[in-house]
């Protein structure tokens, strides 16, 4: 509701101008501009102390709240298209002012700001996001600058106020979304945009000044025309003037590396990991906005491997809930907070707090997290022959048991040349995402290709190797890569690898071969031969160790190849790895 300015908001109608001059500079701005180092580094460091919470904290609660929950994709009886948060700009020009009158209905009388945090805290989420204004403009907080907020309802109170209580006292951080894109202000497109930045700061400033500290400012609606990087720029400084630990997302800009901390993907998942902090946001159906007819639920399943996918890649995980009009968060979304909440009392430690994972390669079987002296194994597919393996992983293992059942006996685990292996029971205890705590002894090892190892051996694997020739190639079976489709016995394999410790060494194959098997084949390492004929191991993924013979290394580079002579049968085998175990350390 508009009020007489008092002398403290005059003062802060010079920061509103201060932050409009900010923003005309940054149309100018120049190379001299850019920070010298040290106070780049400045910049890291806070903006590294800042975060910490954040990077910790994981998971939280994304809360899509407005006047758009009352038609909740519906018009006039027709099912909108779209987000349920979006049906205004699908109405005709002639309905958008009954879209905004909507607020003249907006009363809910069921919103309890304890209820919704505590389902946050219940389902393991450390932080709330709530739409402040959303794209309609529309504030749930009863702002200075405007009549076409919360105190213009029947509800009339400020929404935020109690919703921020509620998080501090269940120590959840605070988070404001605010669109910058704003259908409802009449300067928010063309050449009056720089009365409306005017707006959006003062409202801004309402939102860090009136309602104590805010961990997470998430801005949305960047990709309109008028507002530019530069811009963003300007306001994330003027931003950080007021409360300077705010965490920003990267939408304060154009979803570039900066403006902001973090990057902002949404309803999905990098494949790979990024290498800058970032959080997806996800629905639990597909409405950001309560829609009525939506009841495309993703299932808890799907929702918990989600959280585990972002975490490994090194992510936060920001999940939606899109409350009613009355205040009510729907029983399906309270339904999958609960049980999330049920599978975060048993496996938080694997989420909370950790990085992401320090493997070479995403196991098959599902995820890793890492935290400093422990992998945490979120195996989602469960092996049926006992054996969990975890790919390259060299590490010293001390122990490994399965969380939530520490008293049970710990697993047993063993290492391949290549790999650790977890001997596992038969059943899942958790089917959705058993995760196996394993203790390391000092620094995560992995096996690198073509290294020594501390014990003087080399396991050349399949996946470092270099082939030779058109149709052999490396593929995984039972996630384990091999060389295979080896048709031409013109194809060859070979390793390039560092002997820092020479000596004799037992050079030993792992392949496999179906019947009719016996293609003969050469192996070669510094000037030295070794010959083989392949023999039959009953099925191509049925593999079995060979001892080919012994070599003498030097130290320094070598190349190992290993070529057929002649083909019999369709391949002339399936090669897994290459392992020269040192002769002094023969058991
Ligand atoms: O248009 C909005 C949408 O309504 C929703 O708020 C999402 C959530 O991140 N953001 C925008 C689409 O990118």
């Amino acid at each position: 509701m508009k009020k007489q300015y008092e002398s403290k908001q005059q003062a802060r109608g010079v920061s509103v101008m201060v932050a409009v001059l900010l923003m005309a500079m940054a149309t100018f701005a120049t190379a001299s501009d850019k920070p010298q180092p040290e106070a780049l580094e400045a910049t890291n460091r806070a903006r590294n102390e800042r975060m910490q919470w954040w990077r910790d904290a994981k998971f939280g609660m994304f809360i899509h709240f407005g006047i758009y929950a009352i038609p909740a994709g519906e018009w006039k009886g027709k099912n909108i298209r779209g987000h349920a948060e979006w049906i205004v700009s699908e109405l005709p020009e002639e309905e958008k002012a009954n879209y905004f009158d909507l607020r003249h209905q907006f009363n809910p009388k069921q919103y309890d700001p304890e209820r919704w945090v505590t389902l946050a805290k219940q389902a393991g989420m450390k932080y709330v996001v709530i739409t402040t204004k959303h794209h309609d403009g529309f504030a749930l907080f009863d702002s200075a600058v405007t009549d076409y907020d919360i105190g213009d309802t029947p509800y009339r109170r400020d929404m935020l106020a109690p919703l921020a209580q509620a998080c501090r006292a269940q120590n959840l951080e605070v988070g404001w979304y605010y669109s910058i894109m704003d259908w409802h202000h009449p300067d928010a497109k063309g050449e009056r945009f720089g009365e409306y930045v005017k707006y959006m700061s003062r409202q801004l400033e309402e939102l860090l000044t009136n309602y104590g500290k805010i961990g997470v400012l998430w801005f949305d609606g960047e990709w309109i025309g008028e507002w530019r990087a530069e811009m963003g720029v300007q306001l994330e400084k003027h931003l950080r003037k007021i409360q300077p630990q705010v965490i920003i997302n990267n939408r304060i800009g154009k979803r570039m590396r900066a403006p902001g901390d973090y990057a902002t993907p949404e309803q999905k998942i990098p494949k790979a990991q990024p290498d800058w902090d970032w959080e997806t946001c996800m629905t639990m159906n597909s409405s950001w906005g309560f829609r009525k007819g939506d009841h495309k639920w993703k299932s808890t399943k799907t929702l918990i491997r989600m959280l585990v996918d972002v975490v490994s890649k090194g992510g936060n995980f920001l999940l939606n809930v899109g409350p009613t009009a009355e205040g009510v968060i729907p029983e399906p979304s309270v339904e999958r907070l609960t049980e999330i909440g049920d599978w975060m009392r048993r496996n938080g430690e694997s989420i909370y707090g950790t990085t992401a994972s320090p493997l070479r390669q995403q196991p098959t079987w599902g995820r890793c997290t890492h935290k400093q002296g422990r992998l945490y194994l979120h195996v989602f597919d469960w092996p049926d022959d006992g054996k969990l393996i975890v790919p390259l992983l060299a590490s010293d293992v001390t122990s490994a048991t399965v969380l939530g059942e520490e008293a049970a006996t710990p697993l047993s685990v063993t290492r391949d040349i290549r790999d650790t292996i977890v001997a596992v029971p038969k059943q899942a205890p958790a089917p959705i995402d058993t995760v196996i705590e394993l203790v390391i002894d000092g620094e995560i090892a992995l096996t690198s290709p073509g290294q020594q190892a501390a014990d003087g051996s080399v396991g050349l694997d399949a996946w470092f190797a270099d082939t030779h020739g058109k149709t052999i190639r490396i593929g995984t079976a039972d996630g384990i890569p091999n060389i295979g489709w080896w048709t031409d016995p013109a194809d060859s394999v070979s390793w390039d690898m560092e002997i820092h410790t020479p000596g004799e060494f037992e050079v030993m194959l792992t392949m496999s071969c179906t019947e009719p098997a016996g293609s003969p084949f050469v192996l070669t390492v510094a000037d030295q031969e070794l010959t083989g004929t392949v023999s039959p191991t009953g099925d191509w993924q049925t593999y079995e160790r060979t001892v080919l013979g012994n070599v003498h290394l030097d130290g320094g580079s070598h190349t190992l190849a290993v070529k057929a002579t002649d083909l019999v049968g369709e391949g002339v085998m399936n090669l897994r790895s290459v392992f020269l175990k040192p002769m002094a350390t023969r058991d």
